[in-house]
This record gives C-alpha cells, structure tokens and sequence, in this order.
C-alpha cells in the first residue's frame, strides 16, 4: 500500500517533504513511502561537500543556493553535523533563516545530527535524498564533516564532491589522511582572504596531480567575501552539465549503485541486529564457560 504522505511529497508539499524526512531521521517504518515515491527518482543532481569542521562549507553551501536562486532552481540541503547543526556559523545560521522564513519556497535546508546513528548514517541520508529528488529539488548539497569514514562513504552517492578547505590547516595532514585526496571532483580553498591561500593551493595541486588519470580543479574563494564564487559554481555546473547529457550514464549509475548499497546496509544492520541478539544465548554461554573465544562466538552468528 503506498503511504498518502508519499503523494504530496511527489506534489513537493514541504510539511510532507519535512514529515518524511523526520520519519526516515528517527527510523520509523517508512518503506511504503519511499516504494511511494522510488520510481520517480533520479532527476536531482547531488553535490556533496566535505571537508574539516570550520572550513567554511555551511557559508559556502548558502553562496551556492544563492547561485542557483538566482536561476530560479529548486534546491534541497541535507547537512550531516555531529557536532552543530547547520547554523555553525552564525551569520550562515541568520541567513538561512532569512531564506526559509520570507519568500523561498524553492529552498528546503535539513540538518540532521549523526550522533548515535552508527551504520545507519548513510542509509538515513540516501533516503532523505530520495524525498527531496521526488519533491523536484533539482539540485540536493549534502553537507557533511569529512572526517570520519562514514562521511566519505556518504559522498559515494554523491555525483559530485567538492573538498572544502582552508589555508593555514596543518596542510596535507588533515585533508590526505581522512581520505579527502582521493574523493574530491572540485577543491575549494576556502577563506583565500586570509593569507596563506596560494601556498595551500600549491600544495593541493601537488598532491592531486600524484594520482593518477585525474586532474580536479583546485580554486580560491572566499565565501565570507563572495569571491570566486562564479568560478566555483562554473565547476559545478560543468559536472551537472555532464551529469544531464547521455555521457552522465556512468556518474548517475555509480550514484544509484552508492544509495542502494547504503540502504541494503541499513536493512541488514537492522534486521541482523535482532536476529544476532535472539541467537547469541547460546553461544554467550559457552563464551562465559570459556569454551569458546568472543571472535569465534562473533564469527558464529555472521555465519548463521
Ligand atoms: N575569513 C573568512 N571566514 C570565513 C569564510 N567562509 C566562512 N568563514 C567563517 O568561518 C566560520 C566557519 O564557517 P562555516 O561555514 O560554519 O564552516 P563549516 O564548519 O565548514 O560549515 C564562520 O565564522 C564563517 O563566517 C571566508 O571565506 N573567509
Ligand atoms: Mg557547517
């Protein structure tokens, strides 16, 4: 039976399209409202942004909104903060405000907290992408904190991920070891009116120009200032531009292929997590008579 809260998402009702995310948030049964909806997906383009905390994503995230506002296109934001949600910087936080509160309709921001949701993350975030895809959003940010390995595996669903960072990092150590170097299509170096940019751009340079077959561009902005902002969304809309050409095919599968991994992820966490529980009395038992080791106890039910 398909859940009447997946039509009026489908008509792009925000109240639904909050309601649904909610829902998907905490977890609730939502498989009728995302069967729903699942066969009218695939037309939001989806930009991930990751990099360390304060590097300016949440402030560059609203200069991109503003861009596509100003061509008229429906955006959707999905930000993945552990630690704040997206009004981290306080003048994006007013701002955002602004936006939701007056006239946009065409914008739907979304933080959701990843704390405590281990496993879950990326399958509840594929799913909040899915409701705003069906609500006509044409472009989906998924802002995320890329320091931790579920925020890079998040950005597998992502068409696009642009690596935001900024000078005066530690350089390379932040940014190479979370595995940033190897996920970006676009690096931004974020606050370039401060000093230090073009050394950090230098370095960046050198160290995506190591791997092999791919050349992303590595550009200066300054988000707080507005500059560079164009050059920037250029770079984005290049990708999105192949991303709606025949020769996206590729981009969009790999993307398709990224969320139906997290989501068949998510189903067997959950659905493992009870089935383990019931079966461990057994073998607990023989752990505790120390006849067996935990790993073999562990391996046991992995095995059924
Ligand atoms: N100087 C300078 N500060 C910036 C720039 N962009 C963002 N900031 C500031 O950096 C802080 C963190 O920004 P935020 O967007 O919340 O970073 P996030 O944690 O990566 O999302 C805020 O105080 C912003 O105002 C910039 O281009 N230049
Ligand atoms: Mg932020």
């Amino acid at each position: 039976m398909t859940d009447p809260l997946a039509g009026r998402v489908l008509r792009g009702d925000r109240r639904a399209v909050a309601r649904a995310i909610t829902r998907v948030e905490n977890g609730d049964d939502s498989t009728d409202l995302l069967n729903g909806i699942g066969k009218s997906l695939g037309r939001a383009f989806i930009l991930g942004l990751t990099g360390p905390p304060g590097t300016g994503k949440s402030t560059l995230v609203d200069r991109i909104i503003a861009q596509y506002r100003g061509r008229k296109m429906k955006v959707g934001v999905i930000a993945v903060d552990p630690t704040s949600p997206i009004t981290g910087g306080a003048l994006l936080g007013d701002r955002v405000r602004m936006a939701q509160h007056t006239l946009d309709s065409g914008v739907f921001i979304r933080s959701m907290a990843s704390r405590g949701w281990s496993g879950g993350l990326s399958g509840a975030v594929s799913e909040a992408i899915q409701i705003l895809d069906a609500a006509g959003m044409e472009v989906v940010m998924i802002e995320t904190v890329g320091i931790g390995q579920s925020d890079i595996e998040i950005m597998k669903i992502a068409h696009a991920v642009m690596v935001v960072t900024m000078p005066g990092l530690g350089d390379d150590v932040q940014v190479s070891k979370a595995g940033l170097m190897e996920i970006g299509d676009i690096y931004a170096v974020n606050k370039s009116d401060l000093p230090g940019a073009d050394a950090m751009v230098v370095n960046l340079l050198s160290m995506v120009r190591d791997m092999k077959g791919r050349s992303p561009p590595v550009l200066k902005v300054s988000a707080l200032k507005g500059e560079g902002v164009d050059r920037l969304f250029d770079a984005v809309e290049a990708i999105r531009g192949r991303f709606l050409s025949p020769a996206g095919e590729e981009m969009r599968l790999r993307s398709v292929r990224g969320m139906i991994v997290e989501l068949a992820k998510k189903k067997l966490l959950s659905e493992f997590e009870g089935r383990a529980f019931a079966r461990s009395v057994e073998v607990a038992r023989k752990v505790a008579d120390h006849k067996m080791s935990y790993e073999e106890a562990a391996e046991r039910l992995v095995d059924g």
